[in-house]
């Protein structure tokens, strides 16, 4: 066994174990984010924060998530109390599907941690060794959608690039079909408000903080970086319960 076949095996059980160990805390059920003991909490990243170099920086790792989505977990939780919400059992799903209910506060704070909670999950250490593409129904579905793989990344790029200001590009379904879509500042798709409707297949966060002390003003460099380090099986396995 050669040093690269044996290393890419050890990172790949690391990243298979700190997945499952996100998988038990936060991924269970459907319901992504549940307020465990009526409480948000921040969940540990499932790979280290150098992880995802050169692509992604590790101080940009380490402040994005210790800093701001921490940051959105305080805020969402304060945002609740202020008012007194009755949080028992209450899953972020719950609040973004009714989002118009609630005020400024909530829609930012539960976007932001519902968001960067999906981000983290859709990324993994990059393996040189490997392709990192679609496989199996969601290539298909890519395919039939697009035209191409190829295809698809353009017009997902397209729409990061051009998103005017911070938000985030998706891949989604909606009635059964993928479709690429942006929201702003920390909207997503799930929220009642969102003119584009649908369930997150991919999703990239395309503020300043997710990419500027490596990139700078480059953003169009971070997303074709970015590619390098999706976590296919993880979009499989959203796209698969999106139906
Ligand atoms: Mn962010």
């Amino acid at each position: 066994m050669t040093h690269s076949r044996r290393s890419f095996i050890l990172k790949s059980s690391l990243a298979v174990a700190g997945l499952s160990l996100l998988g038990s805390r936060s991924f269970a059920s459907d319901k992504l984010l549940v307020a465990e003991g009526g409480t948000f909490t921040l969940p540990p990243l499932p790979y280290a924060y150098n992880a995802l170099e050169p692509y992604i920086d590790q101080q940009t790792m380490e402040i994005h998530h210790t800093k701001h989505h921490q940051a959105y977990v305080n805020n969402l939780n304060k945002a609740l109390a202020d008012l007194k919400v009755n949080t028992a059992g209450l899953s972020a799903e719950d609040i973004l599907g009714k989002v118009s209910t609630y005020n400024d506060a909530v829609r930012n704070n539960c976007g932001g941690h519902y968001n960067h909670t999906l981000f983290w999950s859709l990324m993994r250490p990059a393996y040189d060794t490997v392709s990192n593409n679609p496989t199996g129904k969601l290539l298909e579905a890519v395919n039939a959608a697009f035209g191409s793989f190829e295809k698809m990344k353009e017009e997902f790029a397209k729409a990061a690039k051009d998103r005017f200001g911070s938000g985030w590009a998706w891949l989604i379904v909606q009635n059964g079909k993928l479709v690429i879509t942006s929201t702003p500042n920390q909207d997503n798709p799930l929220m009642d408000i969102a003119p584009v409707k649908g369930n997150p297949v991919l999703a990239l966060d395309v503020w300043e903080h997710a990419y500027y002390l490596k990139y700078q003003n480059k953003r169009p460099d971070y997303i074709s970086a970015w590619w390098n380090v999706v976590n296919w099986e993880r979009a499989a396995e959203l796209f698969s319960r999106a139906k």
